[in-house]
């Protein structure tokens, strides 16, 4: 395998400027027959290298005329034609086996139904073609298949013509009228239920909304058709954007390696992201569909209007989009809780990839397989990125950059550097320095220390900022840190402070070290660091138990009140860790969590929030050597702590907040039962009569979120009833398979010593396929996040992850990979563990076959 590197690239030899494609849809022999108009671009005589992989080549035919053997070279992955006039016409018929492609890349059978996948380079499969991004194309797609098996045949566009044909065959022509890269292509096939609708833009066009499920689940469909007319009245209304084609369609599918995809007017989606009624999907599933149609949505413009130029700006689409479906998460609802989910996953997710050997910047350098690289940093700390710029320009600023961007970039392919230029040129702003975020990667630490000088009622800060190496970038240049501070008196009252840098309560960290100087303090203040996670970095501010508790109780930006509790348990865990000591969360800090609990105004998800610890996979992104045993009993222990020590008030909790009549899916009654079921969690660690009694009551509820909490709440307290929940919730849902993936995971991510036997014996299981991808990340991708587990002393975690990547890396190479990035980090143990490890490694070293996703992130590990 060869790696590709971003300053290599080099503009496309030639360019396709239309596509006709006719396919006809066979199981095992599907025939696709491309012409296209190809240009030479530029003044050169080099060949055309068309990319092809995985199909059997039939005929090439330049205007019309078919080519012999010895016109042309062919290898595993490419078709080269040489000497071919400036213009032409290309036709070229390829064969492909959708039923036997497990890797669900390409043209593959989904169940009963026909479908693609096609970004990052699944076009390559169906076709050859210049399998690129900043090739522009206008597609004519037309299918044939059987009509009864295949009434709907979709494709990208509008549907041009239609009509019968022999032997109960039928066809349908679809025109996509904007030009597009093939990453974008889609075609669907198959008997669907269909869910249909409307919405009129704000420039008058009529679009016909269209979503396609499997046969008896229109009812499970009406939430995502909610969301996606959401998403569209709230493009308009934010960014100005509108829709711009006459038909919208999204298809569910069950077999899928990734959430969904953005194909131009027909996305296909992972069943779990557009199937839910209460019955069937938790509060979480209502809010991640709303979140995933938002998204695919909003890459109408900012992806596939405005597409990239190359992988390594992924980006440019993905960061940017990720920022428009948080937005609009937040502007529909509960926008602290959203905010706050966004941080855990940075800092569990994303700050491990960036202290693992796969760290890269949002914007790689690199790349061996562009799959791996659809990553939590290009994903989450790309959006933090256009959230940093969102928070240094305002929300006014950032809409002239973003209509500047879309007025210069519409219709093309563009780089990271045209988003950021835009957003420079529309605000008279220089990101010089804010475009190291682009460049480096890592988590910068910034270490804050204090004085105050009450003489002159004068506080500083004097901040400092390091980012550690990561694998290729040995030093690092200090970033551009926003740091929007709050600053409060020993009371909680706010207080006005003076500094000259201090722009709309943001301070620009911008030196290795800096000192800020703030007048107009009548008191020592108690300081909020990072208000809203204004940046995407570690914070280490110093502070005593007491600013912290100061903090928990008067801070009103969300972000700083559930960071300080999470620091005081940080605390408390890293003490015990230390000093192998008992844990101990101190008197003042119980008293102040009591304190939030019985406060009448507080909001109760945000009470949920605070009453969460950290995971374990999260504290053990604290070390740079991780004590697994240790990090796992003082994590136990907190959670012992806090439900004994909080007994009363979680059971008088429980009581005011637990369900009242029947489910509804509002911001106020998922924040109730996100409280009622954090304190259920803590409560079943009790072996009380009563307490079984609520567990096995609210495993009835009427809705899955409830019911599923009873579940997780007795399986991860291994209470007495546990066993017999599994069983019964097995029993209620066979054949339901989303809802079973969550019983999946919930025994995946037990912490307990017999999880890893109780996940070795559900791979039997009906319930489980390793065909599956969804199946796959249920059971074996949840256990990998299993911190205690997965590194079991014995090394039996690591061989049975290690097993299951062996057997996917041929069939389904992209889920194989994703598997592994928790194995990659083997430095970080101890030496029996990096033994174990390391001998892993080596061995998945020597697969035959090893797919390049596996090879990229081995070799990186063991490097
Ligand atoms: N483009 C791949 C799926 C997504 O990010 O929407
Ligand atoms: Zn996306």
């Amino acid at each position: 395998p060869t790696a590709k590197y971003r300053l290599d690239y080099q503009a496309p030899d030639f360019l396709i400027d239309t596509v006709d494609l006719d396919i006809e849809l066979d199981d095992h022999a599907s025939t696709i027959r491309n012409v296209m108009r190809v240009r030479r671009n530029g003044q050169h005589q080099r060949p055309l290298v068309l990319d092809g992989e995985n199909m059997q080549l039939q005929t090439v035919a330049v205007n019309g005329e078919t080519l012999t053997n010895d016109e042309f070279q062919q290898t595993d992955a490419e078709l080269t034609i040489t000497g071919l006039p400036d213009e032409c016409e290309l036709s070229i018929e390829t064969l492909v086996d959708p039923a036997n492609n497990t890797a669900l890349e390409g043209l593959y059978k989904s169940g009963g139904a026909f479908c693609t996948q096609c970004e990052a380079e699944g076009f390559r499969r169906i076709t050859y073609y210049l399998d690129r991004p900043d090739v522009l194309a206008v597609f004519t797609t037309t299918l044939h298949a059987d009509k009864s098996k295949f009434p709907y045949l979709l494709a990208n566009g509008n549907p041009v013509a239609q009509g019968d044909e022999a032997q109960g065959r039928h066809f349908v022509t679809w025109h996509d009228p904007h030009p597009k890269p093939c990453y974008l292509f889609a075609v669907v096939a198959g008997d669907f239920d269909l869910l249909e609708d409307t919405f009129t833009t704000m420039e008058g066009r009529h679009v016909d909304l269209q979503l396609f499920v499997d046969k008896g689940n229109l009812g499970r469909a009406t939430f995502a058709m909610e969301s996606l007319k959401a998403s569209m009245k709230w493009d308009e209304e934010r960014f100005g954007l509108a829709y711009d084609l006459d038909i919208y369609m999204v298809v569910a599918v069950n077999f899928f390696n990734m959430g969904a995809m953005e194909n131009k007017g027909l996305n296909v989606f992972n069943a779990k992201y557009v199937l839910a009624d209460s019955r069937t999907a938790t509060d979480q599933d209502f809010l991640n569909i709303e979140s995933v149609i938002g998204h695919e949505y909003f890459h109408n413009w900012t992806g596939n209007r405005i597409t990239c130029r190359d992988w390594f700006q992924l980006s440019l689409k993905e960061g940017l989009t990720v920022f428009r479906d948080q937005e609009f998460s937040g502007d529909m609802s509960m926008r602290p809780v959203h905010r706050i989910n966004d941080v855990r996953i940075m800092r569990t997710h994303q700050f491990a990839e960036d202290s693992s050997p796969m760290a890269h910047p949002i914007r790689p350098d690199k790349v061996i397989e562009m799959n791996n690289f659809y990553t939590v940093t290009v994903y989450n700390k790309g959006a933090e990125v256009i959230r940093m710029m969102h928070t240094l320009l305002g929300e006014t600023g950032f809409q002239a950059g973003m209509k500047l961007y879309v007025e210069r970039h519409d219709g093309q392919a563009v780089t990271c550097e045209d988003f950021i230029s835009a957003m420079e040129d529309a605000n008279q702003i220089d990101f010089t320095q804010f475009r190291r975020w682009y460049e480096q990667a890592g988590t910068p630490t910034v270490r804050i220390k204090e004085s105050y000088d009450e003489a002159n009622q004068q506080y500083r800060l004097h901040c400092t900022q390091h980012t550690p190496a990561t694998p290729g970038q040995p030093q690092k240049q200090p970033f551009h840190i926003p740091m929007r501070v709050q600053f409060y008196t020993e009371q909680g009252d706010a207080m006005q402070l003076q500094c000259a840098e201090l722009n709309d309560d943001v301070i620009s960290l911008q030196k290795e070290e800096q000192t800020f100087v703030f007048s107009g303090a009548a008191s020592k203040p108690v300081t909020g660091f990072f208000a809203g996670f204004s940046a995407p970095v570690r914070i280490d501010a110093g502070y005593t138990e007491g600013q912290l508790l100061n903090l928990l109780a008067y801070s009103d930006d969300p972000f700083i009140g559930w960071d300080s509790a999470q620091q005081i348990y940080l605390r408390a865990i890293k003490s015990a860790v230390t000093n192998d000591s008992p844990l101990q969360l101190s008197g003042d800090a119980i008293e102040a969590l009591q304190h939030q609990l019985t406060q009448p105004d507080r909001d109760p998800a945000l009470l949920a929030l605070l009453l969460q610890i950290p995971s374990e996979e999260a504290v053990s992104g604290e070390y740079e050597q991780i004590p697994v045993e240790a990090i796992h009993s003082a994590c136990q222990q907190l959670k012992m702590q806090l439900a004994t020590e909080l007994k009363t008030t979680l059971w008088q909790t429980w009581k005011a907040f637990k369900p009242r009549g029947e489910y509804q899916f509002n911001a106020d009654d998922i924040a109730r039962r996100m409280l009622a079921n954090t304190c259920l969690s803590y409560l079943a660690l009790h072996p009380d009569a009563e307490i079984e009694h609520t567990l096995i009551d609210h495993f009835k509820a009427d809705n899955l979120t409830d019911e599923l909490a009873a579940l997780q709440a007795v399986v991860m307290a291994d209470h007495p009833c546990a066993a017999d929940f599994i069983d019964q919730f097995a029993e209620r849902w066979q054949g339901e398979a989303l809802v079973m993936d969550k019983w999946l995971a919930v025994q995946a991510a037990a912490p307990h010593a017999s999880t890893l036997a109780q996940v070795k014996a559900l791979t039997g299981h009906a319930a489980f396929s390793y065909d599956n991808p969804n199946r796959v990340y249920a059971l074996l991708a949840t256990f990998t996040h299993n911190l205690a587990q997965l590194h079991r002393a014995d090394g039996e975690g690591y061989r049975l992850v290690t097993e299951v990547i062996r057997r996917l890396n041929e069939s389904n190479p992209q889920v194989a990979s994703r598997l592994l990035s928790s194995l990659l980090q083997w430095k970080r143990f101890d030496q029996q563990r990096q033994d174990l490890l390391q001998a892993e490694l080596q061995a998945l070293r020597k697969l035959p076959n090893l797919a390049n996703d596996l090879f990229e992130k081995v070799e990186q590990s063991l490097a």
